[in-house]
């Protein structure tokens, strides 16, 4: 029964966060920016993200660091990520998770590819439980 219950909350979250950003889907930044180039969340913050390694099939993780506009670093956001396949959306979708700080105050979400193809990873940058910033980075595995 707890089972259940967890994945009918599951479902329910990723439910939330689709319609969460779907509703706002004009603002979604497309990031084209390569592993360690600044990427301006607003007027106050960046972010950069790299990979553990090259994209491939299998776990992984990707990092984020957050720094205020004087470059100095920022640990005081959250960070939702989801992933999936968008020519396959929902069969391996991660639903909404949340990004975990480390002692560095870099930010870690893991991923799973189980196929090759494109994929896509959605990041919402959160202050104060608002959204600041959504974006979506491609890659291909
Ligand atoms: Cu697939």
């Amino acid at each position: 029964m707890p089972k259940v219950l967890f994945f009918a909350a599951a479902l329910f979250m990723s439910f939330l966060f689709a319609v969460s950003i779907s509703a706002q889907s004009g603002n979604v930044v497309l990031i084209k920016e390569r592993e360690k180039q600044k990427i301006v969340i607003n007027d106050n913050y960046y972010f950069t993200y790299i990979f553990s390694g090259k994209p491939k099939i299998g776990p992984s993780v990707i990092r984020i660091s957050i720094f205020n506009k004087d470059g100095s670093q920022n640990t005081s956001l959250e960070i939702l990520g989801a992933y999936d396949m968008p020519q396959m959306r929902g069969h391996h979708s991660s639903g909404p998770v949340k990004f975990q700080k480390n002692k560095t105050g870099d930010y870690l979400m893991p991923l799973n590819s189980v196929m090759r193809g494109k994929w896509e990873i959605l990041l919402e940058f959160q202050e104060d439980g608002e959204n600041i910033f959504t974006g979506v980075i491609n890659i291909n595995i």
